[in-house]
């Protein structure tokens, strides 16, 4: 069923896909292409246009929850269940917002999605907010991604003019206005409700949750928000049943997800594979690692994740269960591979760097901490750490943990304490002789 159809991405990766790349070669991305890969067929079966009885809302949220899709931003929360958040009946304005914000070191799959694709997320979309009763949709995109976005409004227009999108969808009562919203290239608008307050015009800084954006969202409504890969794999969910994509899978852990691998492979890219399919197979897929070195570590779920050494990695199947259990997260799929030639005291200087940088500065463990958290990583790197050094990196990512408004506090620390945990002796080294302990250095 899945079966490798050779597509170089500009990643130079390959796609594995029976869905979301199925038959791309980056010219057949429109709209006549799409119909006739049986592109919009899903929109027009819940809206009873291809001559059957059509599915109501409640019966489309209920494929979604049997699929068992769970979020493919990060946090892997069941979408089933968050399309069921959205009150049905609400005196108001209801907003759906997709976050193409993608923006975590490692990820890369969302700007293919839309790129190779865009006509699957706004179809996406529009049976998503055809189940919530929705009216008005956005979708974020990444601000230093042009093309991307370029390609996505010229892919609304096509939609707009077809009759998918607009007043009177393809003739029948359902109504659904989507536009494109191009982002500034934060990180942190990547964090829902800092990309709301963007959305809004406002400064892209997280609020507190909750209120979750369930019930307080865009302008203070009620707001579904999911990553484009999630309303990516609502077609072919819909079309096959939410069986048929559990199936693709294993229970809890249902259907595909597209993995951005990179790092020390032959053939970095995206792969959509089966969830649940062995690591194993993943880096067979990507060639192997170059040069036929040794896997040292891998990161498995975009930077933000801990990492994990390869003896972990090499027992883990892809999926939010295995990982976790491994101790680090599936996160968004951004599986970054090292080999014996990767420093880790320098792989955590370019990763504290990263979250200094991006923090939003709202909170003092986040503001203050990350920036602690880089100076102590780059004294050692610079010959100038002290034997103390390790404690106190441990104690200040201990501080910042659990002690923020969003998930990036976290994310910076995660990461130093599982280097600091399966690699303390790299850093003691370093330390110790003011160099690596490893010769050739990223
Ligand atoms: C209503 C409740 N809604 C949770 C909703 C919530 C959100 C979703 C998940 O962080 C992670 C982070 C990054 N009533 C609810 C509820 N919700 N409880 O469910 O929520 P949450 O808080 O678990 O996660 P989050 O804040 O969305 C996402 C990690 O993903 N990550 C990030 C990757 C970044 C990208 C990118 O650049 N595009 O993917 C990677 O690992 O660290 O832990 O919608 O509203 N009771
Ligand atoms: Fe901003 Fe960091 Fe606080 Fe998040 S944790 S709100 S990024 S300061």
């Amino acid at each position: 069923q899945f079966q490798s159809r050779g597509i170089e991405t500009c990643f130079h990766g390959r796609h594995i896909s029976p869905q979301m790349y199925a038959g791309l070669d980056g010219s057949n991305w429109g709209l006549a292409d799409y119909e006739a890969r049986g592109g919009y067929a899903a929109l027009r079966q819940i809206l009873g246009r291809d001559g059957g009885p059509g599915l109501t809302p409640e019966e489309v949220i209920a494929h979604v929850k049997e699929s068992a899709l769970r979020g493919r931003g990060g946090a892997g929360f069941p979408t089933g269940l968050k399309w069921s958040f959205m009150p049905r009946q609400f005196p108001g304005q209801k907003y759906l917002v997709c976050n193409s914000d993608e923006g975590e070191p490692g990820t890369c799959k969302d700007r293919d999605i839309l790129m190779y694709n865009p006509h699957i997320v706004i179809e996406g979309m529009a049976i998503a907010a055809y189940a919530m009763g929705t009216t008005v949709g956005y979708n974020y995109i990444h601000g230093e991604i042009f093309q991307v976005y370029e390609r996505f409004e010229a892919a609304l227009e096509q939609a707009r003019a077809a009759g998918y999108l607009g007043e009177r969808i393809l003739g029948t009562n359902f109504s659904f206005q989507l536009h494109a919203h191009h982002g500034f290239g934060a990180y942190i608008c990547g964090e829902e409700t800092a990309l709301l307050e963007s959305l809004e015009g406002k400064k892209g800084q997280p609020r507190f949750k909750p209120p979750f954006p369930a019930s307080f969202g865009l302008y203070g409504k009620p707001t579904t928000i999911n990553n484009t890969e999630t309303f990516a794999a609502v077609p072919w969910l819909i079309r096959h049943g939410g069986k048929a994509y559990l199936d693709c899978g294993r229970p809890n852990n249902g259907g595909t997800k597209i993995f951005s691998v990179s790092g020390d492979v032959e053939h970095p890219g995206n792969y959509e594979v089966p969830m649940c399919t062995p690591f194993s197979t993943l880096l067979e897929l990507c060639g192997g690692v170059r040069k036929g070195r040794r896997l040292k570590a891998v990161i498995p779920g975009g930077s933000s994740s801990p990492v994990l050494p390869a003896e972990s990695m090499m027992c883990c199947t892809l999926d939010y269960d295995s990982i976790s259990k491994a101790g680090s997260m599936l996160g968004s799929g951004a599986v970054i591979v090292l080999d014996d030639s990767r420093c880790m005291v320098k792989a955590l200087h370019r990763l504290s760097y990263f979250y200094m940088h991006e923090s939003c500065g709202q909170c003092t463990p986040c503001r203050e901490g990350t920036g602690w958290l880089y100076r102590i990583v780059d004294r050692i790197v610079n010959g100038q750490g002290r034997p103390e050094d390790l404690a106190l990196l441990d104690n200040v990512a201990e501080n910042i943990m659990g002690r923020t408004i969003c998930a990036l506090g976290d994310a910076a620390a995660m990461p130093v304490r599982a280097m600091l945990k399966h690699y303390r002796h790299e850093f003691e080294h370093y330390i110790e002789h003011k160099t690596s302990l490893v010769a050739a250095t990223v």
